[in-house]
């Protein structure tokens, strides 16, 4: 669907290799991917290397060479299946937990690319010539170990779609996001006031915007060194954050706090 004024732009085209395409019915008909995909801003398309298979079992994996538990996905249907749909546009990754892990950096560094080749995994891996001679990155999700690499497609794709302009209907929600700014998000409050006993801080009924701002901007800061302090390294901080962080967390350290509040 689209409207007058909506920018015209080549969407980002997803091929997704799995063995199982079926795991693909129903995620990305909601919420921003469905959005996106109805806008022409992202196309999703399935490849199953089953359908490249030549024998009569259409075999897909086999015993690894040198013995050892659980199979291991042939090089040939893989090849095929992405050989059937790569143009010198394409770039081609490996879904597997050896992979770099994808963040919201790759997010947006993926948007960008006009075509996406996303190779789901499965078994005990795939045969080594796939990532010696077909990808060029191999990405992994977080360090846990998946049945495979459609879980970790449906992620990846999820996280794209939400961030192509059109796709999510307040852009400043995205662009205030988590990881946005390099820093967890503040606590969200709706009606009613107050719940179970439970109210909400004064200063976001106050009609002072900076000193809401301010407020988020703090919360923020908490969370992130509390919860994610690897992140807060990262995160560019001003002299003012500097010295709140200080100022806080000092005294929350002196007093041997260990909970949130
Ligand atoms: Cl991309 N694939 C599999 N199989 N497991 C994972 C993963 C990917 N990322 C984290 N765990």
């Amino acid at each position: 669907m689209s409207a007058p004024g909506d920018a015209v732009k080549t969407p980002v085209k997803v091929h997704i290799v799995t063995i199982f395409p079926e795991f693909f019915n129903g995620p990305f008909d909601c919420g921003p991917t469905r959005i996106a995909r109805e806008k022409g801003l992202l196309e999703i398309n399935l490849v199953n290397p089953r359908d490249f298979t030549t024998d009569a079992h259409r075999t897909v994996d086999d015993y690894p060479f040198g013995g050892g538990a659980g199979m291991v996905m042939k090089p040939e249907p893989i090849f095929l299946a992405v050989e059937s749909v790569r143009t010198p546009a394409s770039r081609v990754i490996l879904l597997s937990p050896q992979g770099e892990r994808f963040n919201q950096d790759t997010a947006h560094r993926f948007k960008q690319l006009p075509h996406l080749i996303l190779i789901c995994g499965r078994y005990k891996g795939v045969d080594e010539r796939v990532r010696t001679m077909l990808i060029d990155e191999e990405v992994s999700i977080g360090d846990y170990v998946l049945a495979g690499g459609e879980a970790a497609a449906v992620v990846i794709v999820e996280a794209i779609a939400r961030l192509l302009p059109g796709a999510v209907g307040d852009e400043d929600s995205v662009a205030t996001d988590s990881f946005a700014q390099g820093l967890l998000d503040a606590p969200v409050y709706t009606r009613p006031r107050e719940f179970r006993g439970a109210t909400v801080p004064e200063v976001l009924f106050s009609g002072n915007h900076a000193a809401v701002a301010t407020w988020r901007r703090q919360q923020a800061l908490l969370a992130t060194a509390r919860r994610r302090p690897d992140l807060l390294q990262k995160a560019t901080l001003t002299p003012l954050d500097r010295e709140f962080l200080q100022k806080t967390l000092g005294k929350e350290a002196s007093n041997g706090s260990q909970n949130e509040k």
